[in-house]
């Protein structure tokens, strides 16, 4: 028999309310002892909370009878005054009776093989718990209520459909029809093909979303970037002096824009040194940037010998010529230049005006909003799903290229349908279901 599991679904710590849950074929008896008179179901009921030494708590109860529950199974709830003892006191009895303290992420993964949710659902609602930003909190809130499921059953029968053409092709007893039953499939496989190529290629805004867009200030020693950073995230994340080479680290300082989680990350000045922690800054710098999803080249326009560009930067990121409130240096005209050659978005600022700095974070703000938004969030959003993904459209590319054999294409469409099949869980190795879950916190 499944054990039954307990846990504390809020945070440690004081809070107004603690929620404690419990699930598995016990949660009944547990109620009825810790309780008394179990209440009707999903109707919250004021008891109090007694164990063998007396009251613990008066708690709202909640009895979620199975199947119709979140884990699919019995479960309840008890909703106490969140101070630590009365949490640990209810636990402790809990504990007393057959019940086992849940595994990080147990109860969704009930939930998961009881048929309540996928395994793109079960992934969304670990994202939603994680989610900080509005962003991040809609897509997750997409993957929860399904948007990835839904996807792959419209896949799901395009598939069948060619399948079942080219098994027809192969059951074919004359010699010169099978091509053309095997021809009727290639349209069900080129619209497929056409729709997994979209849902990758959007996987990257998925991931963007998730994890951050990534903004990197690259340029030469002194340039102004550590101010820039500092004005931008409107705190002083990063030591400003005019010592050329003081910041050697990458600091990275994570922000908010138009709802969308942005990471800005501060280098060490693009220079060759001698100085071995300086070099290594150096190598950070450009592996950092070279992953970023914009860079800012940043030149100090009062300066008469700027570097030449950074190698990392590519069309659309911006260059920003900083200490305009100086008098502008002989080599300004030439960095202009080749930022347009680079075709890059000029900016001319100084670092230390309010005003400017206000333009430069609104560019950035519609360039993340660019990139990122749409009218819908992704549905594929991991690199889980971009795996599988990937895998599922070499298979049906070989089917297409496969001509001539029925048999071959029917197996390589088995194939991709299965790589398919392991996005949303309906075949599952453990391992993958061990990972998924264990990035939950225990109590969900
Ligand atoms: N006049 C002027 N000085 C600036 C401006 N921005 C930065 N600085 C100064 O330039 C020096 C180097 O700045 P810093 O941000 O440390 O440059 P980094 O090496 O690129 O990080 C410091 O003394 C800053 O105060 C600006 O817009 N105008
Ligand atoms: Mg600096």
């Amino acid at each position: 028999m499944t054990d039954t599991i307990y846990a504390a679904a809020t945070a440690a710590g004081r809070a107004a309310v603690a929620v404690v849950r419990v699930s598995g074929p016990c949660a009944r008896a547990a109620v009825a002892t810790v309780a008394g008179k179990v209440p009707r179901p999903r109707m919250a009921a004021l008891r109090t909370l007694r164990s063998d030494k007396g009251p613990i708590d008066q708690a709202l109860v909640l009895w979620f009878p199975g199947p119709a529950s979140y884990t699919g199974e019995d479960s309840a709830e008890f909703h106490v005054h969140g101070g630590p003892a009365v949490v640990s006191s209810l636990l402790d009895l809990l504990a007393a009776q057959d019940l086992r303290l849940a595994e990080p992420g147990e109860f969704t993964r009930r939930a998961f093989e009881n048929g309540k949710l996928d395994l793109a659902q079960a992934e969304g609602v670990a994202d939603l718990i994680e989610a900080e930003t509005e962003a991040q909190a809609r897509q997750a809130l997409a993957q929860v209520e399904g948007a990835l499921g839904r996807a792959h059953q419209r896949w799901r029968s395009d598939l069948i459909e060619a399948l079942a053409n080219f098994e027809a092709a192969v059951d074919f007893p004359d010699e010169e029809v099978p091509a053309q039953v095997a021809d009727r499939a290639r349209p069900y496989l080129e619209r497929l093909i056409g729709e997994l190529h979209l849902a990758r290629a959007d996987v990257d805004r998925g991931e963007r979303v998730r994890e951050g867009f990534r903004i990197a200030l690259v340029g030469a020693p002194n340039a102004g970037k550590s101010t820039l950073l500092n004005a931008l995230a409107g705190r002083e994340a990063a030591i400003v002096t005019a010592t050329p080479g003081t910041t050697r680290d990458v600091i990275e300082v994570p922000m908010r824009l138009a709802g969308y989680k942005v990471l800005l990350a501060d280098t060490a000045g693009l220079r060759d040194t001698h100085d071995e922690i300086e070099a290594e800054g150096v190598r950070r710098a450009r592996a950092w940037a070279a992953g970023a999803d914009l860079r800012i080249w940043v030149v100090d326009g009062s300066s008469s010998a700027i570097d030449p560009p950074p190698e990392e930067l590519t069309a659309g990121d911006f260059c920003v010529i900083n200490k305009s409130d100086l008098n502008p240096g002989d080599d300004t005209g030439r960095a202009l230049v080749e930022a347009r050659a680079l075709e890059l978005e000029m900016h001319r600022v100084s670092a230390r005006e309010a005003a400017h700095v206000g333009v430069i974070l609104a560019a950035l703000t519609d360039q993340v909003v660019q990139r990122l938004g749409g009218a819908e969030p992704p549905t594929a959003t991991r690199l889980r799903h971009k795996d599988l993904l990937a895998e599922a459209l070499s298979r049906l590319e070989h089917a297409l290229a496969v001509d001539g054999s029925p048999e071959l294409a029917a197996e390589d469409v088995r194939l991709a349908g299965r790589a398919l099949d392991r996005i949303t869980g309906r075949i599952h190795p453990d391992d993958v279901l061990d990972r998924v879950f264990a990035s939950f916190c225990i109590g969900k």
